[in-house]
């Protein structure tokens, strides 16, 4: 395969912290002995309460299988985060806050105010029986306080799970029950693009169905009416009675930090874990070198805190550098698609952290939106959650930053804690549409769907051989799962479910998933899910979901449905159960396309071919491959002349 052109280091950073020669040498010194590597890299990038002296402990065989990473160290995630920066930097923004409504002020919030609103959020929990090792559900709004609220789980030991806040009732209370979470933090109504979203209310839908639930924390955001009742306490009235000052409590490495449920291949969403020292390190390091970070430069991750971009480059990742993190609380498209990069004028953003998907959106509403902002304090750009299309990349490359910002296309995923493969700026000269090269420490492989060992340049699936200090530690309450969804795939190697080609000169160019997940937006959904929730109507005898190319989304759903006996698929019907998915997950898993069949296309054995209703959505039927094995050829007549275009 040819590769396409390639983009040299130019301007400011050639002088970057890291060149061609230096990123080498540091890829090749955590290849040659990651254990010593890793530990120095622990001991001087993080405060420690006792510093480790091991550094990575881990197998992936199946026998023996575990994972620990600087096991005898203890430390606190929050202090990284807020204390330690105090002494000299206590004064330096931690965190600025965009509202939604642009002719609102934004508010700066100093470490040293950070540190007093984390303590003052951690004295409330501890108030309320949160202590070390509890879980508890954030479902919020982008508001300083979801940060509060976060650091102040870290700060006492609790484990936060955070739930996008775009996610049905249904979909939060399915999250509440799976970690046993007693006790929610939400807002009264949460902002976006000029519309409310009514958190509470739906806290109070979630309540119904998830009985650990015994307290509600809601944090007064834009005032509105909302019911109270005996569970629910308002934070504002709560901090009123609480000081600021919190010991931080002593954590061992290995102790959970958080749960963030992601979807997989199959219909129930995956509470992946995370622990403290490791995810911390990973954060903090990738943090560092991927952006290059320097002290002073704003930086602006815009993907919400429900993400683990949000946690990993909105949260941990800036404030454990002493870095100025952006927050947003709206959408980069409203008033106007102006609004994104009068954002960057407005707050000097030096690094832009956002998603394919924003990209696609913002670009088709032309350049002049960009071009009559000045956008001079931009320097870099970041590209996170799906694969980035080359004209997408040069339209952000040369509009957006007119030539002189590079592109972190960031490879990485909720399991990896952080970024795995990325062009790092002034180190890897990039080319449109590839993730390009890994970051020290992360050890790809491409292999064939027998196993076999990919060498050269090649295309496969992709694995990591070797453990790494943001690996993911477990599935909440589901060890097992953990190990048989990443490990056995491929026997000893950490399958991560995306395809890959590998070109002559070493780069990554990641080509999409190749399990039962698709990428809408972004954002992770298991076509399982969205076929579980679809089964769940009255109306419905089975349902198949698969990805299909879309224009800003990256990819959309199709999901072709069969009906019960005497059921009429029609409009009204396709509507209701469009209304139907997002009432039960969640706007995200809207179906795009809605198709009713007779039948669903079968093999003998009565497993769906999805491999035909993949190729039908995306319109290719002219070549349905073999169809020798299903047992009743004719059902792709009616779907293919059915097809929704
Ligand atoms: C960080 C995040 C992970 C999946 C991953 C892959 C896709 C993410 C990408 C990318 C191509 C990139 N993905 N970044 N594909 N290029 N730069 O998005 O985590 O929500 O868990 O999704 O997203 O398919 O496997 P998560």
């Amino acid at each position: 395969m040819t590769d396409p052109e390639i983009y040299p280091i130019t301007g400011d950073w050639t002088n970057a912290s890291l060149d061609p020669r230096k990123y080498e040498d540091l890829y090749e010194s955590a290849a040659s002995s990651p254990g010593s590597f890793w530990l120095d890299q622990a001991t001087k990038r993080l405060d420690w309460i006792t510093a480790p002296t091991i550094g990575g402990d881990w197998s992936f065989a199946k026998a023996d299988f575990h994972i620990k990473w600087f096991a005898d160290g203890q430390l606190n995630v929050a202090a990284n985060c807020i204390d330690r920066h105090l002494a000299k930097h206590g004064d330096t923004v931690a965190i600025i806050w965009e509202p939604d409504e642009p002719s609102e002020e934004p508010r700066r919030i100093t470490y040293r105010q950070l540190h007093d609103e984390v303590g003052r959020f951690a004295n409330v929990l501890k108030v309320h029986g949160v202590g070390k090792g509890d879980r508890v559900t954030l479902y919020m709004p982008m508001i300083p306080e979801a940060a509060y609220a976060a650091l102040a789980c870290a700060r006492i030991g609790a484990i936060h799970s955070v739930v996008f806040g775009g996610f049905s009732a249904d979909a939060l209370a399915g999250r509440i029950e799976d970690c046993g979470s007693k006790i929610v933090i939400t807002a009264d109504e949460g902002r976006r693009g000029g519309k409310r979203i009514k958190l509470k209310a739906c806290v109070d839908e979630a309540a119904a169905r998830a009985p650990t639930l015994e307290t509600v924390i809601v944090v007064k955001a834009t005032g509105a009416e909302v019911a109270m009742g005996p569970r629910d306490i308002w934070y504002h009235e709560a901090a009123a009675g609480v000081g600021s000052d919190c010991p931080a409590e002593t954590m061992a490495a290995e102790d959970p930090l958080f749960i963030l449920y992601t979807s997989g291949s199959t219909g129930k969403p995956k509470g992946v874990l995370h622990t403290s020292a490791g995810y911390l390190l990973w954060a903090d390091f990738t943090f560092k070198i991927a952006f290059d970070y320097k002290p002073g430069q704003v930086f602006w991750c815009a993907a919400d805190i429900g993400w683990v971009t949000g946690h990993t480059y909105l949260l941990y990742g800036p404030l454990s550098n002493g870095g100025t993190t952006l927050m947003y609380e709206g959408l980069p498209t409203w008033p106007d698609a102006s609004r994104i990069w009068q954002v960057v004028d407005r707050h000097k953003v030096h690094t832009l952290f956002t998603a394919p998907t924003a990209l696609r959106a913002l670009m088709k509403e032309g350049d002049d939106f960009v071009r009559r902002t000045d956008r001079s304090s931009l320097k870099l750009l970041g590209s996170v959650g799906e694969p980035i299309n080359p004209e997408a990349w040069r339209w952000y490359h040369d509009v957006v930053g007119e030539g002189r910002a590079p592109i972190v296309d960031a490879w990485w995923q909720t399991e990896t804690g952080g970024i795995m493969i990325a062009p790092l700026p002034g180190a890897v000269p990039m080319k449109p549409g590839s993730a390009s090269k890994p970051l020290p420490g992360v050890v790809p492989q491409l292999v064939d769907d027998k196993g076999t060992v990919l060498t050269g340049a090649a295309q496969g699936n992709l694995c990591i051989t070797q453990s790494w200090p943001g690996q993911m530690r477990g599935v909440w309450g589901d060890q097992d799962r953990f190990f048989q969804t990443y490990f056995t795939t491929y026997e000893g190697k950490y399958f991560t479910g995306d395809g890959c080609r590998r070109d002559g000169d070493g780069y990554y160019w990641i080509t999409g998933r190749v399990d039962d997940v698709i990428n809408v937006s972004g954002h992770r959904m298991g076509t399982a899910e969205v076929e579980s929730a679809l089964v769940l109507h009255e109306a419905v005898a089975e349902a198949a979901v698969v990805g299909m190319p879309h224009e800003v989304k990256g990819q959309g759903i199709y999901a072709y449905v069969t009906l019960n006996a005497g059921r009429e698929g029609d409009e009204a019907l396709r509507s209701a159960l469009v209304a139907w998915v997002r009432q039960e997950i969640g706007p995200i898993a809207s179906p795009d396309k809605l198709q009713f069949a007779p039948a669903l296309p079968k093999t003998r054995s009565g497993k769906i071919m999805r491999r035909i209703l993949r190729k039908i959505a995306e319109g290719d039927v002219t070549a349905l491959g073999d169809t020798s094995t299903l047992a009743d050829p004719a059902v792709i007549d009616d779907l293919v002349a059915n097809r929704i275009v």
